[in-house]
C-alpha cells in the first residue's frame, strides 16, 4: 500500500521529509516528488504550490505516476467557526469549492453540471484520525472545508463563505484534491491547523504561525501514518 501524503507549501512538508530521515526524490511536471519508507509504510511526498489547479495537478501525478492508493492532506488553514483557535486541528468531513460560480444559471454556489457541491472524505482515514486525536489527547473538530483560488483576509468573505456552505475552515487546496481522488477513486483525507481567522489579520497572523501550525498538522498526519502501517 502506497500512500501519497501531499502539501501546498514548502513549509507543510518540511516536518514530515525531516521525520522520515531517508528519501529519493524525482522531479515531473514541474514539482519534487519525494519517496520513502515511514513505518513500514510506503511514502510518495510532495508539495504541490499554492492554490487548486497547482494541487490537482499533483493529487493526479502521487497516484497516476507514483501509484498512490491513498492520500492524505497536512497543512494550515483559515479558521470560520470561532471555536476554531490558531494551532487547533481540523478534519475535513466534506469539502466544496467556494468560488465556483454559475448562478447565473440557477445552479447553487460550488456546483457545475456532472459534479457535486460536496465531496465525502474517507470515512475510515476520519475515524482513524478520530482515535489517533483520542491516543494523543487531542481535540480535533470533525467539519466542512470550502476551497478557493482566494487567500481570504476578510470578514464579510469569510461569513458569506461560512454561511453559504456551512463551512468550518477555508484554503485553497482540499476542494480540487477531493475533485481528483474522487474521480480517481482514491481515499482521501484532508487535515488542517488552523493559522488565521480569515479577517482582516489573516497576512499577519499566517505568516507567525504557518510554521508552528504546519508542524502541528504534520506531526498528527505522521501519527495517522504509524497507525496506518499497523
Ligand atoms: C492555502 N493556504 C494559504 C496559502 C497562502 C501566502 C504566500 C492555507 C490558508 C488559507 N487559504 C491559511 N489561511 C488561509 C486563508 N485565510 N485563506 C485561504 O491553502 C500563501
Amino acid at each position: 500500500m502506497k500512500i501519497a501524503i501531499m502539501g501546498a507549501m514548502p513549509e507543510e512538508i518540511e516536518p514530515i521529509l525531516k521525520k522520515v530521515g531517508q528519501y529519493t526524490s524525482q522531479e515531473y511536471a514541474g514539482n519534487t516528488y519525494y519517496e520513502a519508507q515511514y513505518a513500514g509504510v510506503e511514502l510518495v511526498i510532495a508539495y504541490s504550490k499554492i492554490g487548486k489547479v497547482f494541487s490537482a495537478l499533483t493529487a493526479s501525478t502521487m497516484i497516476q505516476k507514483f501509484g498512490a492508493q491513498q492520500l492524505l492532506f497536512s497543512g494550515v488553514a483559515g479558521g470560520i467557526n470561532p471555536k476554531l483557535k490558531v494551532g487547533d486541528i481540523v478534519v475535513a468531513t466534506k469539502l466544496c469549492q467556494h468560488d465556483l460560480d454559475i448562478t447565473a444559471f440557477g445552479h447553487p454556489y460550488g456546483f457545475v453540471p456532472g459534479g457535486a457541491v460536496y465531496i465525502e472524505t474517507d470515512k475510515r482515514l476520519c475515524n482513524i484520525a478520530l482515535s489517533v486525536a483520542n491516543s494523543m489527547n487531542k481535540k480535533v473538530l470533525e467539519g466542512v472545508i470550502a476551497t478557493g483560488d482566494q487567500f481570504v483576509a476578510n470578514e464579510e468573505r469569510k461569513n458569506w463563505i461560512g454561511t453559504t456552505f456551512e463551512a468550518d475552515a477555508l484554503e485553497m487546496e482540499g476542494g480540487s484534491v477531493a475533485v481528483v481522488c474522487n474521480a480517481l477513486d482514491i481515499p482521501f483525507f484532508i487535515l488542517r491547523a488552523i493559522s488565521d481567522a480569515a479577517d482582516m489579520d489573516a497576512s499577519f497572523s499566517f505568516d507567525a504561525f504557518l510554521e508552528s501550525s504546519a508542524e502541528e498538522s504534520a506531526e498528527f498526519i505522521m501519527k495517522m501514518v504509524e497507525e496506518l502501517g499497523r
